[in-house]
């Protein structure tokens, strides 16, 4: 067991600035044994984490932490800040149910200054928070973190251009590591791997500058010519040209695992005034340190419990074999674009997490990671189908957030057949509220021409693939949770096939019907049982497409009911209780009895299993509710309760 000498002496970063180089450096080797402790236990971002260790020692070493706002992108890479700042006891607790967030929180610590959780937000945030500074004529350091992935992002981009403009005092660091989740992609990725890809190089193009530069002006009449040149040959021999263009001073790369090169470079950047805006380009390796997570830094970027010295991530679940919905997918594309040569696959740097690894290797010029850029996946995929070929856009729901307007005015418009692959679709657990996908249903339903499905199980899902790749009339979207289902029930033959708009009845009851729909179907039916145990008939319609609804089944089920009850894992507001209301005649409405899923609150982060029971929302809680609810609204006269009562 380590014992943690120097780690356990730091209590706040003031704590650290009375260590010297060496002590900096154990405590850097302190870090990275309790990340790899800790999350090896729980789950997490871990290659994110290690690679930015001695930055994080730096960062809180040079400046005046929490005065000087220190602004982390995504947030996925503050395990080592949240243990320097307080909380390295309560880190044991991170990701779990009332444990600390695996991400920046705002009100979890005075160093967190903002909530994060999706990509590409600091530099937005640092510059409102340098207008806020100034406007309240304050001096504070301002000290966005980001990524060379979130550098894919427009809004990234779109702060660039602001901060450049408005000249603010800020100094954002650059943590470049050549990876998004995958393997970085695009232009600026190759522009920022061109600046680092050789120092020595770096060294005598700007030797070969200055020597240049020093060569007395020709004279004034081709002078325009002479600038013109100094400004090409900048752009050939400086390096970060592109930034400097943008108004913003370049300052690199420095090796981001020299702590004693970081705090001189951040000390001499800290100490210029009204230095307006400045990006330190840091160089850091993913996973650094752990040869497994550096090895494999698509794995360990964010994995489940894993064995420390193997490395092997620990299996969970029965111990049947397992298949995410994510695979399933994957699997069932590879499938379909053999025989089907328009098929084209557009992730948002999400290839591994979306099931598209297989695809990618398959069919490499069909294939698309356009980076964190969720907008221009939605746009781009609708040009694509307005020209003959069939897009699949594989997103996250809360990510596919990011580009409402998109699906809206660039697809839905012009009733493009774009198909949406909507993964990770309500309550996902660990990550919490920034990536719980509990508002697509909600958000998606207004939208005309939109065609919305969830599949109750494995084998739904793949017969509604085969729809999808049929159905051409416009933009279909499917809409499915993280995890899976038991492999070997991907053959179960469907009683009905997919049809459009035609939901699943699977029981008729008559004191109480419940409609829901996706995996949270099992629930439903668990819940019936339960119910059912109570002395009730309990019918359980799946209603398969949320849009458009099977209005005549709805109707029809409801009439033969008492009253009925939805059940979804989804915020309630937009979702299928409102869309059943919508269609029943209104002397039908009042049969509402429930409505299960997330009210007007963000859910937090935790075992999924464990936020559902503090939200009462677990089977036992919602079957008494049910009974309760059934007794006070038809009295205790019904036979089937007295049965019960018996
Ligand atoms: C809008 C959005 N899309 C996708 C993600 C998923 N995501 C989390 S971290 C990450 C990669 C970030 O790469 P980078 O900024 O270079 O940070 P690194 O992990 O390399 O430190 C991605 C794609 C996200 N958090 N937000």
């Amino acid at each position: 067991m380590r014992d943690y000498a120097i780690l356990n002496q730091i209590h706040t970063p003031d704590d650290l600035k009375k260590l010297e180089l060496p002590q900096l450096r154990e405590l850097a080797d302190d870090i990275r044994h309790y990340l790899i402790d800790v999350v090896s236990a729980n789950g997490g971002h871990l290659a994110p984490s290690l690679g930015v260790v001695e930055l994080t020692i730096a960062l809180h070493h040079v400046f005046r932490t929490p005065e000087d706002h220190l602004i982390w992108d995504v947030g996925h890479q503050a395990y080592p800040h949240k243990i320097l700042t307080g909380r390295r006891e309560q880190f044991r607790t991170i990701r779990q149910f009332r444990g600390l967030s695996g991400f920046t929180k705002r009100g979890e610590s005075e160093y967190d200054h903002y909530t994060v959780g999706h990509s590409s937000t600091s530099l937005s945030l640092a510059i409102g928070d340098a207008i806020a500074r100034d406007h309240h004529g304050k001096n504070y350091h301002i000290i966005p973190v980001i990524g060379d992935g979130a550098m894919t992002s427009g809004m990234a981009y779109e702060a660039m251009n602001l901060i450049g403009g408005l000249k603010k005092s800020m100094v954002i660091v650059l943590n470049d590591n050549k990876m998004s989740i995958s393997p970085n992609v695009g232009a600026i990725a190759k522009y920022l791997n061109r600046i680092i890809s050789s120092p020595a190089y770096n060294r005598m193009r700007k030797k070969w500058y200055n020597f240049l530069i020093s060569i007395p002006r020709f004279g004034k009449k081709i002078s325009n010519v002479a600038q013109d040149m100094e400004y090409r040959m900048k752009h050939l021999f400086i390096p970060g040209m592109f930034f400097e263009e943008l108004g913003i001073r370049y300052i690199g790369p420095v090796d981001g695992h020299d702590l004693e090169g970081l705090i001189r470079r951040f000390n001499e950047v800290k100490n210029i005034e009204n230095g307006g805006p400045i990006l330190v380009h840091v160089i850091t390796k993913k996973g650094y340190g752990y040869k497994h997570a550096e090895e494999n830094a698509v794995t360990f970027h964010g994995l489940g419990p894993f064995e420390k010295e193997s490395g092997a991530v620990i299996k969970q679940g029965t111990g049947l074999e397992q298949i995410s919905y994510s695979a399933i997918f994957g699997n069932k594309l590879v499938e379909m674009a053999r025989s089907d040569s328009s098929i084209v696959a557009i992730t948002a740097a999400m290839c591994a997490g979306t099931g598209l690894s297989d695809f990618a290797k398959q069919f490499p010029d069909r294939f698309y990671d356009v980076g964190i850029a969720e907008q221009n996946a939605v746009t781009s995929a609708a040009a694509m189908a307005a020209n003959g070929l069939k897009p699949y856009v594989a997103i996250y729901s809360t990510f596919l957030q990011r580009a409402y307007d998109q699906v809206i005015h660039d697809v839905a418009l012009m009733n493009l057949p774009v198909k949406f692959i909507i993964d990770r679709g309500g309550v996902v657990g660990e990550d919490g509220p920034t990536h719980h996908g509990v508002f697509d249903i909600s958000y998606l339903r207004p939208i005309p021409n939109l065609v919305l499905l969830s599949p109750r199980d494995g084998a739904e899902f793949q017969a509604m693939l085969d729809f999808m790749n049929h159905y051409n009339d416009g933009p279909i979207a499917i809409r499915f949770p993280r995890g899976g289902d038991e492999k070997r029930l991907l053959g179960r033959k469907l009683s009905l096939p997919i049809e459009l708009g035609k939901a699943e009845t699977l029981y008729e009851g008559h004191d109480m019907t419940i409609f829901t729909y996706g995996p949270f179907y099992e629930a439903g039916l668990l819940l019936r049982q339960r119910v059912m145990a109570e002395g009730l008939d309990v019918g359980l319609v799946n209603l398969r497409f949320i849009k458009p609804l099977d209005e005549s089944t709805v109707i029809e089920a409801v009439q033969k009911s008492h009253c009925f009850v939805t059940m979804e894992d989804g915020s309630l507001i937009g979702g299928i209780a409102d869309a059943i209301q919508s269609a029943l005649p209104p002397m039908l409405r009042s049969k509402e009895l429930r409505r299960i899923g997330y009210s007007d609150a963000f859910v937090s982060h935790g075992d999924k299993d464990r936020v559902l029971e503090d939200l009462q929302l677990h089977v036992e809680a919602l079957a008494s509710d049910l009974r309760q609810r059934y007794q006070s609204a038809f009295g205790r006269s019904r036979t089937s309760l007295k049965k019960v009562a018996n």
